[in-house]
């Protein structure tokens, strides 16, 4: 009677997982644009496994990351703030403290308190710790700490230190009798860098990135100890792919919510041997032929396990593309005729649409048609509707700019949100089809990238409807709606939590 009443128990626990609370998982590329990957047009790259996720799911033609580059992004993506909002969220070196505060209502949070497994791998960059850190010992507060049960990370990017990664509290592999020391202010004495010794590299700086060399490539910030906890850059994207495996097959007894944050295609871009060469135009093409494999392999895994089916996938990528990002990596030689953003203007680092409207796809075959939506969607609308699936009262003051897009995500409702703000280096307001850039002094080009920034001292408007590429200023054509969305930026930028 006992052993047929736990096995009914047991047999029945994974109806747990019921149609309203799917399994979550994130597939996030780093710097990935809207025209890198065939099923939003770009006929240089083939990306099968992508379009294979967008062949069966959503395809969102305006959704957005909520700035141009990574760590305010993904601020915004996991708090529901955005990240002009808060001091000190700009792009972060790989010993800032944890920029969240702990306890606070995350992406992750909502789901876990819904009683889902949460975790994340891969690509963190929003800080570690709470003042000075001890690599050696406890590393916290982190993703422990806002949300996730789990998580298996770097620090910041693959081009700073340090270079190594950290499982929950701990570094993976960490020699006790080695202990690592990180600084991004002075190099340790008698330590090789990429500025002193260029002989020693295999992969050059073409900006910045001069300092700690490991595997023949220079990053930023120095450090010394941790040898046998390094990371070998080639095989970086299986670790995180296998990982993400394991914690995907772990338990089938919660639903689980994964947040799995690929390095590609970011610098330093040294994709596994067996991507070398397969794109044509270089590692920042091989390192997207790896990211795809990567999705290709966790869609796999769903299926393998019977999970496919009720499991929420949403694909995107934190901020615009980018070509040169510091690295002599052939990416400009090779890159041929390809158009990264696609049809947009501008790519990482810029105000224009390139900067943050990126690929995004939902797939949830027991709910979600496929098709196409053009619906304004962005990432920080993520703690807001995951509230909402999970039919929870989201009344958050922390997350003030996450609106519920749920019925958007799902195809049930073709408008998304009615106005989206977008943060370069000056903000930039959508309404319906208008974008609004705030003028902004400073220079039209990124120096380093030799890409557009959007700054322009007098403002622009531009209407997408008839000029998805920002060609044409109307700022002076239309000067009372230009006016109108300045207020209406000035407005909304001024709401305080
Ligand atoms: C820049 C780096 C760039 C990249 C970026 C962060 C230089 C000259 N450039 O400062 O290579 O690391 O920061 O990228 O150091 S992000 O996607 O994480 O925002
Ligand atoms: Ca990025």
């Amino acid at each position: 009677m006992r052993s047929i009443f736990f096995s009914v128990l047991f047999l029945t626990a994974p109806a747990l997982l019921s149609a309203a609370t799917p399994n979550v998982l994130l597939l996030y590329a780093d710097d990935l644009g809207y025209g890198d990957v065939s099923c939003y047009g770009s006929k240089m790259i083939s990306t099968p496994n992508i379009d294979r996720l967008a062949a069966s799911g959503l395809r969102f033609t305006d959704g957005h990351a909520s700035a141009a580059t990574c760590t305010p992004s993904r601020y915004a993506m996991l708090t529901g703030e955005y990240a002009f909002r808060k001091k000190g969220t700009g792009i972060l070196p790989g010993d800032a403290q944890l920029i969240i505060e702990p306890g606070r209502t995350t992406m992750a949070s909502v789901l876990k308190r819904a009683g889902y497994r949460t975790g994340v791998i891969g690509k963190w960059h929003l800080g570690l710790g709470s003042g000075s850190m001890d690599w050696n010992g406890k590393i916290s507060p982190g993703p422990l700490e806002i949300g996730f049960d789990h998580c298996y990370i770097m620090a910041a990017t693959g081009d700073r230190v340090p270079c190594v990664y950290v499982d929950d509290h701990r570094i993976v592999g960490l020699d006790p009798a080695d202990p690592i020391e990180v600084s991004y202010k002075t190099p340790f004495p008698g330590q090789p860098t990429g500025k002193a010794n260029p002989e020693l590299l295999r992969v050059h700086p073409s900006h910045g990135h001069d300092q700690f060399i490991l595997n023949g490539i220079s990053r930023i910030g120095h450090m010394k100890g941790g040898k046998s906890a390094l990371w070998k850059d080639e095989d970086m994207a299986d670790v995180f792919t296998q990982q993400a495996v394991d914690f995907i097959t772990a338990g089938k007894d919660k639903p689980f919510f994964l947040y799995f944050a690929a390095h590609d295609p970011h610098v330093p871009r040294v994709p596994h041997p067996r991507f070398v060469g397969k794109s044509g135009m270089g590692p920042r093409g091989d390192a997207i032929l790896q990211f795809d494999a990567c999705v290709g392999r966790l869609l796999d895994t769903l299926d393998q396990h019977g999970l496919a089916e009720n499991t929420l996938i949403i694909l995107s990528s934190d901020n615009g593309p980018v070509v040169d990002d510091g690295y002599q990596d052939e990416a400009v030689e090779k890159l041929g005729s390809h158009l990264p953003a696609g049809p947009l203007r501008g790519g990482k680092y810029s105000a224009f649409e390139g900067g943050t409207r990126v690929p995004f796809i939902v797939r949830w075959p027991a709910r979600v048609k496929a098709g196409v939506s053009d619906a304004l969607v962005c990432q920080v609308d993520f703690p807001a509707t995951f509230a909402a699936l999970m039919e929870q009262d989201f009344k958050d003051t922390t997350a003030p700019d996450s609106m519920n897009v749920l019925p958007a995500l799902l195809g049930e409702s073709k408008t998304g949100r009615d106005h989206l703000i977008v943060q370069a280096g000056p903000l930039a307001l959508r309404e319906g089809t208008w974008k609004y850039i705030e003028p902004a002094q400073g220079p039209k080009k990124n120096k380093n990238t030799n890409s557009e920034t959007g700054a322009d001292p007098a403002g622009q408007l531009y209407d997408l409807s008839t000029d998805l590429g920002e060609k044409k200023n109307l700022l002076t054509e239309q000067t009372e709606r230009a006016a109108k969305m300045a207020a209406k930026l000035k407005e909304l930028r001024g709401v305080v939590r």
